[in-house]
Parts: C-alpha cells; sequence; structure tokens
C-alpha cells in the first residue's frame, strides 16, 4: 500500500511539474509588422497582429505572422495576398502583398536577418519583411535605424544602416551617408552624415502619428522604419481637442487615443469609431 501511495504522489508530481510547462509554450503572440512592397511603399507600418499557430506546425514563426497581418490589412485576407510553400531551401515565401515574383523577397526579425519562414517569433518581436524592387541585380539592401528610439525626447538621434555583404560573403551593417530622412513619405531637409547620423529636431511637430523613413541615391534602401507618437500636453492644446473630428483622429497614434480618452468620453468614442473604420 505504502509503495503505491508513493507511486500515485510521484504521478501527481509528476503532473503537477508537466502542467506549467504546457501553460507556458504560448497559443499566440503579439508582433509588430512591417511590409514594403516592390514599389517601396511601407504598405504596414509597425502595426500588432496576434499570432497563432495558422500552419498548424506546433509554433509561431514568420509565416504564421506575415499570415496574420494579410488577414487583417490586405483586402481579400491571406487567401488573396499572401502564400508560402515547401522549396528546397525550405519553407519560402511565394507570395507577399499580393505580389509573385519568383521568391524574390527579405524578412527579418528584430533587424537580423531570418533564416527561414520557419524561424520562431516571440512576443515583442517586430518583423520586417519586403518585395524586391531589384530582379536583375537584386540591389535591395536591407535598412534600420538605430538610436535613442525607445525615449520621447524632443531630439532624435538616429543612425542608418544598410546590409551589405563583406569580402568573404559574411552580412555587414554600413552605415549610409547622404541619406534623405522622409516623414510621412515626404521629404525633409535632414541628411545623414557620413557615420550614417542623422539628429531631427521633433518639437515644432503637432501630435500624431510620423512614419520616419530615408531615401538614398547611392543605395537601393528597403525602406527603413521608425515610427513617432507625439504627443501634445493637455495644458497647452487643451480646446483643439473637445470635439476632434473623427478622420483626424483615425490617424493619430494609439498614445494619442488614450490621451483623447482622458479628454473627452466623447471623443473616445469617435477615435474607436474612427480606428475601426480605418482598420477595415
Ligand atoms: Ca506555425
Amino acid at each position: 500500500m505504502k509503495k503505491v501511495l508513493s507511486i500515485l504522489v510521484a504521478a501527481l508530481v509528476a503532473t503537477t511539474l508537466a502542467s506549467p510547462a504546457k501553460a507556458l509554450a504560448a497559443d499566440s503572440a503579439n508582433v509588430k509588422i512591417t511590409i514594403s512592397d516592390s514599389s517601396k511603399n511601407l504598405v504596414v507600418v509597425d502595426e500588432e497582429v496576434t499570432v497563432t499557430d495558422v500552419d498548424n506546425d506546433g509554433a509561431l514563426t514568420i509565416n504564421d505572422a506575415l499570415y496574420a497581418a494579410h488577414e487583417k490589412f490586405y483586402e481579400g485576407g491571406a487567401e488573396a495576398g499572401y502564400a508560402s510553400a515547401s522549396t528546397e531551401w525550405g519553407l519560402s515565401l511565394t507570395k507577399l502583398w499580393g505580389e509573385e515574383n519568383g521568391g524574390s523577397y527579405g524578412y527579418y526579425v528584430n533587424d537580423a536577418m531570418a533564416m527561414s519562414l520557419g524561424d520562431t517569433v516571440k512576443d515583442n518581436d517586430r518583423v520586417k519583411a519586403y518585395v524586391y524592387s531589384d530582379l536583375t541585380a537584386w540591389s535591395d539592401a536591407y535598412s534600420y535605424f538605430e538610436g535613442n528610439i525607445e525615449d520621447d525626447s524632443d531630439e532624435l538621434e538616429l543612425t542608418l544602416y544598410a546590409m551589405g555583404f563583406d569580402e568573404s560573403f559574411n552580412p555587414v551593417a554600413n552605415p549610409v551617408e547622404g541619406a534623405v530622412i522622409t516623414f510621412n513619405g515626404e521629404e525633409t531637409d535632414y541628411v545623414t552624415d557620413a557615420n550614417g547620423k542623422v539628429t531631427i529636431d521633433l518639437a515644432d511637430y503637432e501630435a500624431g502619428k510620423y512614419v520616419i523613413s530615408a531615401t538614398s541615391d547611392s543605395v537601393n534602401l528597403v525602406p527603413p522604419v521608425h515610427v513617432v507618437y507625439r504627443q501634445v500636453s493637455p495644458f497647452e492644446e487643451t480646446p483643439s481637442l473637445i470635439s476632434p473630428k473623427p478622420e483626424n483622429l483615425a490617424e493619430t497614434g494609439a498614445s494619442a487615443v488614450m490621451f483623447y480618452v482622458v479628454g473627452s468620453l466623447a471623443a473616445a468614442g469617435a477615435a474607436f469609431a474612427g480606428k475601426r473604420r480605418n482598420e477595415k
């Protein structure tokens, strides 16, 4: 009897130990997605999607994340705009944002080159995927910003890097000189220096969402992205926020929307209505 009991206890302990491990295996992850097309349009910019195991391989991967992004943002969903297939190179993209070009796409996770569409993703990862613009010389160079991008100070210091290859064909990040900084697609007077650096004064920019990117004449950049959500102090500009137009609210960021909630409940209702319409 004692032996039976100890076996039962052992089984119970084993079950108890197994349960938390099972609970830790995530069923979903929230990931931020950026996609650019072959014309270098940023068609999805740093948008959050909930990733689930849609391809049933038992893991949350880049493939699942891009599928989810098309379900949410592409007209007609993933069925219309996205496809992947097993090839001799492993799981590969065959269609991105509706474009089929024979497999010329790239994808990075947290600005690091991914080995395969089957690479796993987790909460807060940033996935960036692009369609090649140059199908003859394959000159498209993935690029990204580094700097004080996590804080919200008025002065934004960015360094622009583009991926290239050294003599041994190892991937290497090179600073990009002379790149023109763009705000929401409009060129600015800001240009990166010899070290790829640029310091942007945000003080004069009104509240709203700004997509910062860059173009270059010397490097065929896959558009880099940094998103700024500017907020205005409620003590400075309260009057203009009493009855905002929904169409304006739709273009403001989530943090700005939160601010409106504090300012006015009616505005909050409009904000959500506007945001929902924007997401369709
Ligand atoms: Ca999966």
